[in-house]
C-alpha cells in the first residue's frame, strides 16, 4: 500500500515536473519504507521558510543498494540525494562518486549536530583517503538479527546464528537478500572459535573475503537452503506478520515495524542478535556526483536531522534515526513505557554517560554489551563479485551449463518437432 502511494507521488510529481525547473526541483533515491511520507509532503513549505524559495520533491526507491549504486554510477542518474549504507557510502567516496557537503543552510541552524558521537565515529571507520563525515550524515542505523515468532521458536533458538541450520526450520526461515549483510554475521558464525581463542578480531572478518572464507560461507548457505522459503529484499516483515514463516533474517528496524504490525493481529513476533555476533550498520544521506540542486540537498540532510522530525520518521518507520539529542531520548523513554517496557539498557554508547541503565526498547538501542559484538560492513572491493557469484550460486539464479545445455536440448526438439508436424501436412 505504502509502495503504491509512493508511486503514485513519484507519477504526480513526474507529471508535474515537465512544468517544473529541474533548478528547483530536489531528487530523491532513498530505501522502500524508510521514510514519513508527511515529511517529504512538508520539506517545501520548511524549505521556503527557510531559503524563500521554491521545490518539488521527486521521491524514488530502491530495494538493494546495488541497484542504486548501479544507477548511479552506471547510469549517472541526477539524483540530489541518495541513502547508501555504511559499506557502498565508501565504495562511492573512494570511486569519486559523491560530492562533499556544503553545511551552508543560512541562518538555520545546523541541526546534523546532534549526530550521535558513536555514529560520526563510525563514519570515520569507513576507508578513504578523506574525512567520511564531510561526505555524508546519517540516517538510521540498527543491527542484523532474527526476527522471530515465539509461538514457534524460542529465544535461544533465534540468539545464534545456528538457527540457519536448525532442522526444525525447514521451510520456515526468509533471508534477506542482501549479500554482504549476510556474509559477515554467517563468517562471524563460522569462525566463532577463532574469535574467541582471540586468533581473528571483528574487524579482521569483517574484512575478510578471502577465497576460503568465501567457501566457509557458501557451504553453510548451501546447508541453509533447506530451511529457507525465500530470498527477501524488502516484503519479508510483512510476511512475518501473516505467520508465513517463523524465522527470519532481518534488519532492527523492519523487526520492529513488524512487532508491532504483528501484535495488532495477535501475533507475537521478538528479535534476537546472534550471540556469536553480528553487524551494525548505518545508511547515510551523500550528494551523488550528478546532482543538480545540492542547496536543497543540503538543506533536505539538515530537515532530517531535526530532533521532531527525526522522531516522526522513527514512528512512523520503526527505524532508529542517528539523531541522539534529549528530545530523542525522552521520546525512547516514553515509547517504552507506553509499551510497558521495564527492563533497562546500558545505552551510554549512543546518548552519552546519562544513559546507563535506561528503560528504552532494545530492539531500537540494544544493550552496549550486544553493540560490543557487533561491527561495522565494509566495501568488499574487487572481492565483490567473487561474494556476488557465491551468491548467486547459492540461490541458484545462475543457470548452470547442463541447464543450459537441456534447455538447447529441449529447444531443438520443439523445432523438430513442430518442422515434422509441417513436413507431414
Ligand atoms: C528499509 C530498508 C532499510 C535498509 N526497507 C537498512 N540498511
Amino acid at each position: 500500500m505504502k509502495k503504491l502511494f509512493l508511486s503514485l507521488v513519484l507519477t504526480l510529481c513526474s507529471v508535474s515536473m515537465f512544468a517544473q525547473d529541474r533548478a528547483h526541483t530536489l531528487k530523491i533515491y532513498n530505501w522502500s519504507d524508510y521514510i514519513d511520507e508527511a515529511l517529504l509532503e512538508e520539506f517545501p513549505i520548511w524549505y521556503k521558510e527557510q531559503t524563500g524559495e521554491d521545490v518539488t520533491v521527486i521521491y524514488q526507491t530502491f530495494d538493494i543498494n546495488e541497484v542504486m549504486l548501479a544507477k548511479i554510477e552506471k547510469g549517472h542518474a541526477d539524483f540530489d540525494l541518495a541513502c547508501p549504507s555504511d559499506y557502498i557510502i565508501e565504495r562511492m567516496i573512494n570511486a569519486g562518486l559523491v560530492l562533499p557537503l556544503t553545511r551552508d543552510y543560512g541562518t538555520t541552524p545546523d541541526y546534523t549536530q546532534g549526530v550521535a558521537p558513536f555514529i560520526h565515529s563510525a563514519f570515520d571507520k569507513i576507508i578513504c583517503d578523506t574525512n567520511a563525515n564531510e561526505y555524508s550524515v546519517g540516517y538510521m542505523w540498527g543491527t542484523t538479527g532474527f526476527l522471530y515468532n515465539t509461538k514457534y521458536v524460542t529465544r535461544e533458538e533465534a540468539s545464534t546464528m545456528a538457527a540457519i541450520l536448525n532442522p526444525k526450520f525447514q521451510g520456515k526461515m526468509f533471508m534477506k537478500d542482501a549479500f554482504r549483510d549476510v556474509y559477515s554475521p554467517v563468517l562471524i558464525y563460522a569462525k566463532q572459535a577463532e574469535l574467541k581463542a582471540g586468533n581473528v578480531t571483528m574487524e579482521d572478518l569483517m574484512l575478510d573475503t578471502s577465497d576460503e572464507s568465501i567457501a566457509l560461507v557458501e557451504d553453510i548457505l548451501n546447508q541453509a537452503k533447506e530451511n529457507i522459503a525465500g530470498w527477501e529484499a524488502d516484503y519479508g516483515k510483512e510476511l512475518m506478520t501473516q505467520e508465513k514463516a517463523w524465522i527470519s533474517l532481518n534488519w532492527s528496524g523492519d523487526a520492529a515495524w513488524a512487532m508491532e504490525e504483528a501484535a495488532e493481529v495477535g501475533v507475537e513476533l521478538d528479535f534476537a542478535v546472534p550471540v556469536e555476533g553480528s553487524n551494525y550498520w548505518f545508511d547515510g544521506w551523500i550528494i551523488p556526483k550528478y546532482a543538480v540542486n545540492i542547496k536543497a540537498a543540503n538543506y533536505f540532510i539538515n530537515y532530517m536531522c531535526m530532533p521532531e522530525i527525526a522522531i516522526r520518521n522513527m514512528e512512523a518507520t520503526g527505524y532508529v534515526s542517528v539523531i541522539a539529542s534529549p528530545e530523542v531520548l525522552e521520546a525512547g523513554i516514553e515509547a517504552a513505557e507506553e509499551a510497558g517496557l521495564t527492563e533497562p539498557v546500558d545505552a551510554r554508547y549512543f546518548f552519552g554517560e546519562g544513559a546507563e541503565a535506561v528503560v528504552l526498547d532494545p530492539v531500537f538501542y540494544p544493550d552496549g554489551s550486544v553493540i560490543e559484538r557487533c561491527a561495522m560492513m565494509h566495501d568488499s572491493g574487487e572481492a565483490t563479485t567473487k561474494l556476488l557469484n557465491m551468491w548467486s550460486r547459492v540461490k541458484g539464479d545462475a543457470i548452470s551449463s547442463t541447464t543450459l545445455w537441456i534447455l538447447l536440448a529441449l529447444g531443438l526438439g520443439l523445432l523438430a518437432f513442430v518442422a515434422y508436424r509441417k513436413f507431414k501436412k
